[in-house]
């Protein structure tokens, strides 16, 4: 059944007032991996589980964690504690996450790989997600907002295809030149995994999705960025839009560099995530478009003092023109002192 949609317009959570055009002064603002290593609370927990896959499969430790940065800062939205790796794993392939050394994928090889990936398994094999969603959304108050998450086809393709992350990808490069066709099908089963997911977690209780590229940078020509960043992400959004209308989609295509705009107005994104490489003046420029998220350097908040606070302030003064979440361009850096958040933050409220 369709549930119907909120009228987000009138709703009081700054992030969902923002994604709908709306500008709010001072911004909402969450951070990418808030939940996670650098906070000692997550990592108390972590040890109880049998590994990272068994804590996201856990609704009962995924809502603790997903809430702990919501608890400690206040942030304006939770994003649900679960990982882009949850699709190929739930399509059969071995994923492990080994202790310091990042996630390890079984390596897919060629055709009969991707003929045998049924994206129809991905929803019922990711229930316990479902489930942490509900709870997340049951303990946040009326003012904080509940993300969902997914990978991009072409990021989700290059784990699946070289085995571990890193940003290197030799055999996903190699692929883009010798088989092309193949990368084709391989996105499209992964878009049809993806839209499926986002739909069911709206369903559970997701209020806006973000679709993560980490790896669109590696599309390094016009054409390849299109076939395999925009295209797949639009059909993806296409798809998320007349199924579930009213739930805003925020696009990252990490490392796009001047292809920014352009993804925007192809993919048909409710908004955009920049990563630090991009400018303020570029996410001006963007702001004209969609509301625009992200740029602070994750390394900022790791060093924390004066560069911050005048950053976070920058930020915000340049953006206030416009619908703006303050978010950072990549992932909270694991060895980032859990107090320089808090300063960011406060910096962010004028307090
Ligand atoms: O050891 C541990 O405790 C596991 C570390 C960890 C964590 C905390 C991993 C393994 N994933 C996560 C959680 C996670 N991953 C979230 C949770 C919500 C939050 O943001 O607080 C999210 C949104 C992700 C998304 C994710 N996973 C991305 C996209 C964003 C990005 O960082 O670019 C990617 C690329 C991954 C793959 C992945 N999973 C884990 C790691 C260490 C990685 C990156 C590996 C690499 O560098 O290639």
């Amino acid at each position: 059944m369709t549930p119907i949609p909120t009228p987000q317009a009138t709703t009081a959570k700054p992030l969902l007032r923002v994604l709908n055009g709306q500008r709010v002064d001072p911004p909402p603002v969450w951070l990418m991996r808030q939940a996670g290593r650098y906070l000692p609370e997550y990592r108390e927990l972590r040890k109880q589980a049998a590994g990272f896959m068994a804590c996201c499969n856990n609704p009962e430790m995924a809502s603790e964690i997903t809430l702990q940065p919501i608890r400690r800062f206040g942030m304006d939205a939770a994003i649900v504690f679960s990982d882009i790796l949850i699709v190929p794993h739930a399509m059969g392939r071995i994923v492990r996450f080994a202790e310091g050394e990042g996630p390890l994928l079984e390596t897919l090889c060629g055709e009969a790989d991707v003929a045998a990936l049924d994206p129809d398994l991905v929803v019922p094999g990711n229930q316990p997600l479902m489930e942490t969603l509900c709870r997340v959304a049951a303990a946040l108050d009326d003012t904080t907002a509940l993300i969902g998450f997914a990978g991009a086809p072409f990021t989700l393709a290059s784990y699946m295809i070289d085995g571990r992350g890193g940003g290197v990808f030799p055999r996903t490069r190699a692929m883009t030149a010798e088989n092309p066709d193949l990368l084709d099908r391989l996105c499209a089963v992964l878009s049809e995994a993806v839209s499926q997911l986002l739909v069911a977690e709206i369903d559970a209780a997701a209020e806006a999705v973000q679709i993560f590229d980490s790896w669109a940078g590696l599309l390094d020509s016009d054409e390849s960025f299109m076939r395999w960043s925009i295209t797949p992400i639009r059909s993806i959004v296409e798809r998320v839009h007349r199924e579930r209308p009213g739930v805003p989609v925020i696009g990252f295509p990490r490392g796009a560099g001047d292809r920014y705009q352009n993804f925007v107005e192809e993919t048909g994104v409710d908004a955009i995530q920049v990563d630090q490489m991009t400018s303020l003046e570029t996410m001006k420029a963007l702001q004209t478009l969609v509301p625009v998220q992200g740029n602070l350097d994750p390394e900022l908040m790791l060093a924390g003092g004066d560069d911050l606070v005048n950053a976070v302030r920058r930020i915000r003064e340049t953006l206030s023109g416009g619908p703006h979440v303050f978010n950072l361009g990549h992932g909270v850096v694991k060895e980032t002192p859990p107090e320089h958040v808090a300063t960011l933050v406060a910096a962010l409220r004028g307090v």
